[in-house]
C-alpha cells in the first residue's frame, strides 16, 4: 500500500513489534481518504458494528451500540505511569510502569487474532502549527477508525507532519473482550505512549482527546511551558466588530458543548459567536505577551441527549448528517430520538441496546451519556480561525461547574493568583459522563481531575508559572449557570442568554462593566447584566448574584482539607489565598469592631 512506504520507519518499527505481540489477521494503514472511510463503513455495516440510519433524512448517519457495560469513562480504571507515585499524585490512580507493562503484556498477547489491526496517524492541532503534535493510534476497532477520522486530523496529513522524526505518540488500542475485568486505560507520560484494552468508549478508545491531548498533553506543557486545558475555545464579535476570544471550563456535561455553540439571542443584536474549540484548549504565550489557544481536535464527541433546537440549534443541525451516533434511540423510520429531542416521544421505537421500547416504559429510550461524534466542519458556527497555525488570543477564562446553591452567576477573581485559586478549588454536582453516581459533589479542580496526567499540585504550580510568563494575562472568571432557587428552579434561563453574562466579562476585560467587591470575588452589579427583554426579574438577579459570607464558611474549611491531600506540595501562594478568603469570610460575617465589641474591649 502506497502509504506503508511513507510511514516513517520508527512507526513501522512499532507497528512490526505490535503485530508479534497482538498477532491480527492483517494490518492496515489508515491514509484518511474517503474511499477508506467508504470501506470501513461498508465492512462495519457488514459486521454489524454500524447500523445505517435513514440515509434520506440524516445522509451520512450511523448508530453504534455499544457493550451495555461500556458507555462512559471508567476512571478508576485508568492508571498514570510515573517513575514514581509521588509524580502522578493524588489525583490520579499509580503504577510503576513495568508493573504496567507486565498486567497489559498478556492481555494484549494474541489480542488482535481473527482481526484487523489498524494504523491510525493523526494530528492533534493544525498542521504546520507550533502547537501541533503527532499520534499513531493502533487498534482493532472500526467504530475508533471512523471517530479518529472525524475528530482528528488523520491519515497521510499527520505522516507528512512526521516526516522522518521518532517523536510522536504511540497509542496502542484493542478492545480485548470487552470486559471490565480486563480494562485498562494507562498512561506512560515519560515514554509518551498509551495503552488502553477492554473499551470501545470514546474516553477510554479515542486516544487522541482524553489521554493524549489532556493527560499527557498536561505533562508535555509542564516540560515545555504551555497548557493542556479541559475548555472551549469561543469567538465573539461585538456590534462594532471586535472579535474577543474566551476559553471555559467545565466539568463533562456541564453545558460546554452549548455554550461552544452558543447563538446569540435575538433581543442581543449585532452579536455573533464562533466556535473554536468545545472540549479541549492547548494555550502557548504568543511573542504579543497574550495567551494563544488552539483547538487540537477536528471533531466533536457530544454528549446527545438535551440537544434540541431550542439548547443548542448548531449542534442539532450540525448532527442531521455525517453522524455517529452511539447509543441513542431508534426510531421505526430509522432516524436517530434521544430524550430531550425537539419531538416528542415516538410511540415504538428501540431503545440504546436495541430493544422495543415505548414511552410507557419508564426506562430512558437514549443513554444518558450517549454521544454524537462529527467532524467539525458540519458546525455552521465553526470559527473561520479554526485551522489557523497560530491560534487565537485569549481575553478571559472561565471556570464554570453545576452549583445549585452559593456559587453566584458570575464574578471575577482579583488577579490571575486569585483566578488560579478559584480554579483550584472548583467542584460541581456529577454527571453521567464518567461511572459513578449523578449528582453529588465532586472536587474537580480546572475541570482536570480526571484528565491531569501528573500531580495536581505541581499543575497548580505550573498555572501560576504560566500567568507570570505573560505580560497581559486573561482575566479570571468563575461562572453557574445551574442556580436554583427555594422551590429548586433554575433562576438563569441559560444558553444563549449566556450571552449577556459574557458580554460583561468582555467589559470587565476593557476596564469597563460594573462590579462590587465581595470577599470571594468581583459580582457584577444588580444592574451591570443586561435583562433587556428576559424575563428575570430585579429580585431574581439579587439571588443570582447573592454571596452570603456564611454559606461560604463550609466550602472554605472543606477548601482547607482539599489541599491538604497534596501535603506540602500545594503552592504557597494558593495557601495565601485560602487563608485570605477564610478572613475576608470571616470579617464579613462578623466584622473586626464587633468582634471587639463583643468582647467587651
Ligand atoms: C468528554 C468528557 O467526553 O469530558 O468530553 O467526559
Ligand atoms: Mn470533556
Amino acid at each position: 500500500m502506497a502509504t506503508r512506504t511513507i510511514a516513517a520507519t520508527a512507526v513501522r518499527h512499532w507497528v512490526d513489534e505490535i503485530s508479534a505481540l497482538t498477532r491480527p489477521e492483517a494490518v492496515v494503514y489508515c491514509d484518511g481518504s474517503e474511499a477508506e472511510k467508504a470501506r470501513i463503513i461498508r465492512e462495519c455495516l457488514a459486521s454489524g458494528e454500524l447500523i445505517e440510519l435513514n440515509q434520506q433524512k440524516r445522509p451520512g448517519c450511523y448508530l453504534h451500540r455499544s457493550a451495555p457495560h461500556d458507555v462512559a469513562r471508567t476512571e478508576h480504571l485508568t492508571f498514570v505511569c510515573t517513575d514514581t507515585p509521588e509524580e502522578a499524585g493524588p489525583n490520579n490512580n499509580w503504577m510503576p510502569p513495568a508493573d504496567a507493562v507486565a498486567r497489559l503484556t498478556p492481555l494484549f498477547d494474541g489480542a488482535m487474532q481473527g482481526r484487523t489491526m489498524f494504523v491510525v496517524p493523526f494530528l492533534m492541532g493544525p498542521a504546520g502549527s507550533r502547537f501541533t503534535k503527532v499520534g499513531v493510534e493502533i487498534t482493532d476497532s472500526r467504530y475508533v477508525v471512523l471517530s479518529m477520522r472525524a475528530m482528528t486530523r488523520m491519515g497521510q496529513i499527520a505522516l507528512d507532519h512526521l516526516g522522518g522524526s521518532d517523536d510522536f505518540t504511540r497509542c496502542l488500542h484493542s478492545l480485548g473482550d470487552l470486559s471490565p475485568d480486563r480494562r485498562f486505560i494507562v498512561h506512560f507520560p515519560q515514554n509518551n505512549a498509551v495503552w488502553s484494552i477492554g473499551s470501545g468508549y470514546g474516553g477510554n478508545a479515542l486516544l487522541g482527546k482524553k489521554c493524549m491531548a489532556l493527560r499527557l498533553a498536561s505533562w508535555f506543557g509542564r516540560q515545555e511551558g504551555w497548557l493542556a486545558e479541559h475548555m472551549l475555545i469561543l469567538g465573539l464579535r461585538d456590534p462594532g466588530g471586535r472579535m474577543h476570544y474566551i476559553t471555559g471550563a467545565f466539568p463533562s456535561a456541564c453545558g460546554k458543548t452549548n455554550l461552544a455553540m452558543l447563538v446569540p439571542p435575538a433581543s442581543m443584536k449585532g452579536w455573533e459567536a464562533w466556535t473554536v474549540g468545545d472540549d479541549i484548549a492547548w494555550l502557548r504565550p504568543g511573542a504579543d505577551g497574550r495567551l494563544w489557544a488552539v483547538n487540537p481536535e477536528a471533531g466533536f464527541f457530544g454528549v446527545v441527549p438535551g440537544t434540541s433546537r431550542a439548547t443548542n440549534p448548531n449542534a442539532f443541525e450540525m448532527i442531521q448528517r455525517n453522524t455517529i451516533y452511539t447509543n441513542v434511540a431508534l426510531r421505526p423510520d430509522g432516524t436517530p430520538w434521544w430524550e430531550g429531542h425537539d419531538d416528542p416521544p415516538p410511540p415504538t421505537a428501540e431503545d440504546w441496546r436495541g430493544r422495543p421500547w415505548t414511552p410507557q416504559s419508564g426506562e430512558k429510550a437514549a443513554h444518558p451519556n450517549s454521544r454524537f461524534t462529527t467532524p467539525a466542519t458540519e458546525c455552521a458556527s465553526l470559527s473561520p480561525e479554526f485551522d489557523n497555525p497560530d491560534g487565537v488570543p485569549i481575553d478571559a477564562i472561565l471556570f464554570g461547574a453545576r452549583r445549585q446553591r452559593r456559587v453566584p452567576l458570575v464574578f471575577e477573581a482579583f488577579n490571575w493568583r486569585h483566578g488560579t485559586f478559584l480554579g483550584a478549588t472548583l467542584s460541581s454536582e456529577t454527571t453521567a459522563a464518567a461511572t459513578g453516581k449523578v449528582g453529588v459533589l465532586r472536587r474537580d479542580p480546572m475541570a482536570m481531575w480526571p484528565f491531569c496526567g501528573y500531580n495536581m499540585a505541581d499543575y497548580f504550580a505550573h498555572w501560576l508559572k504560566m500567568g507570570a510568563a505573560v505580560n497581559a494575562p486573561p482575566k479570571i472568571f468563575r461562572v453557574n449557570w445551574f442556580r436554583t432557587n427555594e422551590r429548586g428552579r433554575f433562576i438563569w434561563p441559560g444558553f444563549g442568554e449566556n450571552l449577556r453574562v459574557l458580554k460583561w466579562i468582555l467589559e470587565r476585560c476593557e476596564g469597563r462593566g460594573a462590579a462590587v467587591d465581595t470577599s470571594i470575588g468581583m459580582v457584577p452589579t444588580i444592574d451591570a447584566i443586561d435583562r433587556e427583554g428576559l424575563d428575570v426579574s430585579g429580585e431574581d438577579m439579587r439571588l443570582l448574584l447573592k454571596v452570603d459570607p456564611a454559606e461560604w464558611v463550609e466550602a472554605v474549611s472543606g477548601q482547607d482539607d482539599f489541599f491538604a491531600m497534596f501535603g506540602d506540595r500545594t503552592p504557597k501562594p494558593l495557601r495565601d489565598e485560602h487563608a485570605m478568603l477564610s478572613k475576608r469570610i470571616e470579617d464579613a460575617i462578623t466584622p473586626p469592631d464587633l468582634r471587639d465589641h463583643d468582647l467587651g474591649t
